[in-house]
């Protein structure tokens, strides 16, 4: 799938949804154009299927599957699923009927909350009658919530009847190497059928199902995505490979995600010392895959029970002995009301993107450049410096403004004491960007980042808008 720019957003289409005739004119037909249309409307409220929609639209995640049939050498049980989150254990285990209340009480305290996914801390479809006895508790109760699921694909095509039947229309396959070989050295072993295999065997079992379950999700017109851990020395060569095979069975975007690994998470890969890639291998892999199909850049690796946009945590406000004593709150009007309120804004911010652009240079030998944005999300430039944790890392080229990844700091204000050491952390942090984009900042960390050659740039504005407007004022000065 190719990312396509229709004015100033960017859409994502598959390639044979999209073709341009013998001049390079746009030749769509009508009903392309209307396969694009419904393409959009079942992603542009998911967060993860869209990065745009990320700034303004939350998920959370219901822990109610603990068991597994696999063991990936990146995962420890007692750890959230490495799959889709970052190890940390997962508070609280629900049953279907305690996630189902709490799914309704956080629809109705954050209504942009408009996906419920299970990705774990073990494999959904290896506890399907938990999974989807939650999945059926919350569809009727609250329909306009998008259901997702995450799996490692061994049980798919068992399965995706009944994945159909319920509507579940995003489902996410773990996918780290189409080569048994290579996945013999990631999975210690895979149980099927009543049996435990190891090693190649093992690796080859999942790994057809896993492609087995790519074609069905394809056959069932459910959208998949396919995240990738990426182990150096392992599958960090063989990604592209697998990004080949995925696109031809029709995956409709690709995440590939860095290895975490410590020895204190007690896995096999922290144990021995395998280290994840930095985020220069893993922006150089993505590159190398990003012209075959629509990646995504902005995972948190989120745990198996977070809560709240991508990338805040809100999971600690709603703790079990919390939310139980809450009322569900589900009002579909009301949310309806907020999702209206956000569209509109969505095409505020739209307009102020395309007027941003709007005349600026459009050349090939324009440098790329890096900036550090600092967000509390809605697309904006809106947060202050110190309160900072993570910066999202856009790309700029004067034309384009485009998402690379997020990094995550230690908050410069710390009350007064430690604010050098998160300082200096910071500046190695976002050492290789040109300027940071925040809505406020003191003038200690200001001439701090002034020395070290980052500029600074205040404002409260459209991200792209604030990144066009200092790459212009960028260039001139270098041409000075
Ligand atoms: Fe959750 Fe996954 Fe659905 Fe998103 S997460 S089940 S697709 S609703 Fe998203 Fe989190 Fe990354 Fe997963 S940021 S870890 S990709
Ligand atoms: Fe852990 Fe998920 Fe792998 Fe199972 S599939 S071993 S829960 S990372």
């Amino acid at each position: 799938m190719t990312p396509q720019v229709t004015g100033s957003s960017v859409t994502e289409s598959t390639p044979t949804q999209a073709k341009s005739g013998g001049c390079g004119c746009d030749s769509k037909s009508s009903a392309t154009v209307e396969m694009d249309e419904k393409l959009q409307e079942r992603i542009a409220k998911h967060p993860c299927y869209s990065e745009e929609a990320h700034h303004h639209y939350a998920r959370m995640h219901v822990a109610v599957a603990p068991a597994c049939n696999i063991q990936c050498n990146y995962c420890n049980r007692k750890y959230d699923c490495a799959n889709e989150s970052r190890p940390g254990v997962v508070s609280e285990l629900l049953t279907p009927e305690e996630a189902a209340h709490k799914a309704l009480v956080i629809a109705g305290k954050i209504p942009q909350m408009t996906v419920l996914g299970i990705a774990g801390p073990g494999d959904p479809l290896a506890n399907p009658d938990k999974t989807f006895r939650t999945f059926e508790l919350i569809a009727d109760k609250a329909p306009d919530i998008k259901l997702c699921l995450s799996t490692n694909g061994l049980m798919l095509t068992e399965y995706i009847d009944r994945i159909k039947q319920l509507n579940i229309d995003h489902v996410t396959i773990t996918l780290n190497t189409i080569d048994p070989e290579i996945g013999a050295q990631i999975y210690s072993w895979v149980h099927y059928k009543r049996k435990r295999y190891r090693g190649v065997e093992g690796a080859k079992i999942l790994l057809e199902k896993q492609l087995e379950g790519l074609q069905a999700l394809r056959e069932a017109d459910i959208l998949c995505k396919v995240n990738s851990v990426m182990i150096p020395g392992i599958n960090d060569q063989h990604l592209v490979e697998v990004n080949k095979a995925i696109r031809e069975r029709g995956a409709f975007l690709h995440n590939i995600m860095p290895l975490i690994s410590a020895p204190e998470h007690g896995t096999h890969f922290g144990l021995t010392g395998q280290r994840g890639p930095s985020s220069k291998e893993l922006k150089l892999v993505q590159d190398q895959c990003a012209g075959n199909m629509k990646m995504m850049r902005h995972c948190r690796q989120c745990r198996a029970d977070a809560i709240g946009l991508l990338g805040e945590d809100r999971s600690q406000e709603f703790t079990k002995e919390n939310f139980l004593e809450m009322s569900p709150e589900y009002d579909f009007s009301k949310r309806q009301e907020v999702h209206e309120g956000i569209e509109k804004f969505r095409e505020e911010i739209k307009a102020a993107k395309e007027k941003a652009k709007t005349g600026k240079p459009q050349s090939a030998n324009n440098p790329k450049i890096l900036v550090a944005v600092a967000t509390k999300g809605g697309g904006l430039v809106n947060q202050h410096f110190g309160h900072v944790k993570e910066f999202q890392i856009y790309e700029v080229d004067g034309s384009e403004v485009r998402f690379v990844s997020h990094r995550k700091i230690d908050q410069y204000c710390q009350g007064g004491y430690g604010e050098e050491a998160t300082a200096d952390n910071i500046m190695k942090t976002i050492a290789d960007c040109k300027a940071v984009l925040v809505s406020k900042i003191g003038n200690c960390p200001k001439e701090k980042l002034h020395e070290a050659g980052i500029q600074t740039v205040e404002a409260y504005d459209v991200i792209e808008k604030v990144a066009l407007e200092f790459y212009e004022q960028y260039i001139q000065e270098l041409g000075k």
